[in-house]
């Protein structure tokens, strides 16, 4: 999925003075001055005003058109905030700029039903919460699915099916293709390739002793062939999870199936982003709200939910017999965290296994959504986490260690 937010920076300024909806209003600046237009009103865009147009031309093309000067902290807010649905929805986010972003969807069907069905509430939600108009594209791709959000927009929400990738591009002009820019165009415009479809069938060989190595990219994209993953961005220097109880408790097996659980959200997380950990803590809340952290540090790092549950358990023993007070709340987060790379020489065989379990837990997570599949443990938090619906029963099997 890929959801791109309309005339984001004009819209922000809509929803705060709703006077100027349905006008010509561009943010950019005064328009004397000698900026250029960031962002242009569907309204103004019929007059041919487009983003990076110098605002005296666009003054001149429209000169009804209300100029703003904008204010970048209001768009930076607005963006978290729209991140923020995003990611109630999947974590498997990978945001692009202020105002777009990809959604890898496989696999939420139990949740939110067929991809589209998740798009309109995607959509409902940012209306409804932001007050702001989002386009969406979906197909089996990211470069698919971007030329659709692009196509169906304002307001837009367009589905390719899997199998007519190819056709879908085929007539539309070049321009369109992500990763086309100006200088792209003018190349192909001379080589007569005016559309997608022409350009699918150059060969490989010329489209490389053309544009060098991106070739080979226009070569796949212009398929309409694009297998790159939904990447969270690297950037995290944690990842944790929390949860406060609806009734605070001291009830062990309780704390111990909640830790389970959000232990294993964690380290689906860590092993998404291809990232292992050292460092793993432990969050308890009192019940007169004092908080507490435990920290341990491995010698090894680690992306394994077992690893991250048997630590936190070990914390939480200790804790528990020092704290006299019932659990407000509950945390597990891991830091330090180091690129995953290649490390399989340096792991025993029963860490292999593990490694190969977790791997394929987290593919039936990623077809079926999280709670289609359960470990042994966190079986008696369906009392605390009625959403997590039926499932399917996992018994985590005793491997020597
Ligand atoms: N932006 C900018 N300068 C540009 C292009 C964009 O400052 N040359 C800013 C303003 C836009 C925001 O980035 O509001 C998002 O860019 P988009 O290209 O997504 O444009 P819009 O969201 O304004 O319009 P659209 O409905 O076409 O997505
Ligand atoms: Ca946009």
């Amino acid at each position: 999925m890929h959801i791109d937010l309309d005339a984001f920076f004009v819209s922000v300024e809509q929803v705060e003075n709703p006077q100027l909806k349905g006008k010509p209003v561009v943010v950019g600046g005064r328009p004397e001055g000698r900026g250029v237009v960031a962002s242009a009103s569907y309204e103004a865009r019929a007059f041919g005003l487009r983003a990076g147009m110098p605002l005296l031309t666009a003054s001149r093309l429209c000169p009804q058109a209300i100029f703003i000067q904008g204010s970048f902290p209001k768009y930076r807010r607005a963006s978290e905030r729209f991140m923020a649905i995003l990611a109630s929805f999947s974590p498997y986010l990978e945001p692009m700029g202020l105002d777009e972003a990809y959604l890898d969807a496989t696999g939420f069907e139990s949740i939110y039903g067929s991809a589209r069905q998740m798009a309109v509430k995607i959509k409902q939600r940012i209306k409804n919460e932001l007050g702001l108009t989002a386009s969406v594209g979906i197909a089996s791709g990211k470069v698919v699915a971007k030329v659709a959000s692009e196509l169906s927009k304002p307001d837009g929400l367009l589905e390719v099916a899997a199998g007519k990738e190819r056709s879908f591009l085929a007539p539309l002009p070049v321009a369109k293709l992500p990763g086309i820019g100006k200088k792209t165009e003018q190349k192909l415009k001379s080589l007569s390739i005016d559309t997608i479809g022409k350009l699918s069938i150059m060969s490989l060989k010329a489209l490389k002793s053309h544009f060098g190595a991106s070739g080979e990219v226009l070569h796949r994209f212009a398929k309409g062939i694009d297998h790159r993953e939904v990447k969270p961005p690297a950037t995290a220097k944690s990842i944790s999870r929390e949860t406060t109880f609806a009734k605070d408790t001291r009830d062990r097996p309780r704390l111990k199936a909640t830790l389970r659980y959000l232990g294993e959200r964690v380290g689906a997380d860590l092993r998404q982003r291809g990232k292992r950990a050292r460092c793993i803590t432990l969050k308890l809340r009192y019940a007169d709200f004092t908080t507490i952290t435990r920290r341990h540090t491995l010698s090894q790092t680690s992306d394994s939910d077992q690893t991250i549950f048997d630590v936190g358990v070990g914390l939480l023993n200790e804790a528990l017999s020092q704290g006299r007070q019932p659990v407000r709340l509950i945390g597990i987060g891991v830091s330090e965290l180091v690129e995953a790379g290649r490390q399989l020489e340096m792991l025993d065989t029963s860490a292999q296994r593990w490694e190969q379990l977790n791997k394929a837990i987290d593919r039936i997570r990623k077809k079926y959504g999280f709670t289609a599949i359960q470990t042994g443990r966190t079986l008696r938090l369906k009392e605390i986490f009625p959403e997590s619906g039926e499932g399917y029963t996992l018994q985590t099997p005793s491997l020597s260690r």
